[in-house]
């Protein structure tokens, strides 16, 4: 008796599968793994760990609680366009148009964002944030790498703050960068707040030597410490 139904579950499981599939798709694509029945996540593998979907025998999908943006696609990112700005970062390949200044390659696979500032007036702002999104209560640890070659480089700088008051600068480089050429990594432990909003701010210099690239970009809830 114990065999029989133990058989039922497997082909009511391998049922639900075959027809649907998406349950166990949208875990394998969100990196998720299979929890313990009647746990959440966060109790079987720690706090930054968040349910998504289902899989077998009630079993929950748990998938880390964050987000990460590579610029390969156009696929929408946690971090969007804002229009309280000047500007827009755009998503290139290979070197940016204007000589000694910006990357000749991307930090991850073939695509970078960056600023283009030829054309735009000195101390013009392009900013990304996470406004739309509604990021849980919780700190955050923010990783990129960033790109910063030009004689008159201007201001790449990241705020935080809740969405009902003025955002605090938690990060900032100003400058071209030592070693230029090279790609250097940021990693920004974002405090807690209510309701987090995180703007990446890039502004132009005094002229067009001042494209600012940042690319393979991760947002993971929990403080840098913890992570790395
Ligand atoms: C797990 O999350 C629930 C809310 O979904 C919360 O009540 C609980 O305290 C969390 N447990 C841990 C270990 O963080
Ligand atoms: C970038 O450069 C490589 C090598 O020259 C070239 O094969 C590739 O098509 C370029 N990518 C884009 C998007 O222009
Ligand atoms: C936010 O900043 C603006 C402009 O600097 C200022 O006028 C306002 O009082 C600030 N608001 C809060 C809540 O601090
Ligand atoms: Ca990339
Ligand atoms: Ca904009």
């Amino acid at each position: 008796m114990a065999k029989f139904c133990c058989l039922i579950v497997i082909i009511l499981c391998t049922a639900r599968l075959s027809k649907g599939e998406r349950l166990t798709e949208k875990c394998l694509a969100s990196n998720g793994i299979c929890g313990t029945k009647d746990l959440t996540c966060n109790d079987s593998f720690g706090s930054r760990w968040i349910n998504e979907g289902r899989c077998c025998y009630e079993r929950p999908c748990c998938k880390i609680n964050g987000y990460s943006c590579g610029f390969e696609t156009d696929a929408p990112c946690i971090f969007q366009d804002s229009t309280k700005d000047e500007f827009d970062w755009k998503r290139l390949a290979n070197s940016t148009s204007s000589p000694k200044t910006g990357p000749t390659n991307a930090a991850e696979g073939n695509y970078y964002i960056y600023i283009e500032v030829t054309d735009k007036n000195d101390g013009d702002k392009a900013i990304l944030t996470t406004e739309a999104a509604s990021l849980p209560a919780s700190s955050w640890c923010l990783t990129f790498q960033y790109h910063m070659k030009g004689k008159d480089m201007g201001n790449l700088e990241v705020f935080a703050g809740d969405k009902t008051s003025n955002l605090t600068s938690i990060w900032e480089k100003t400058g071209d960068q030592p070693d230029p050429d090279l790609w250097k990594s940021a990693i920004i432990t974002i405090p807690q707040y209510t309701n987090s909003v995180i703007t990446i701010e890039g502004s132009r210099g005094t002229t067009a030597f001042g494209d600012i690239a940042i690319d393979d970009l991760t947002l993971n809830a929990g403080t840098c410490s913890a992570i790395n």
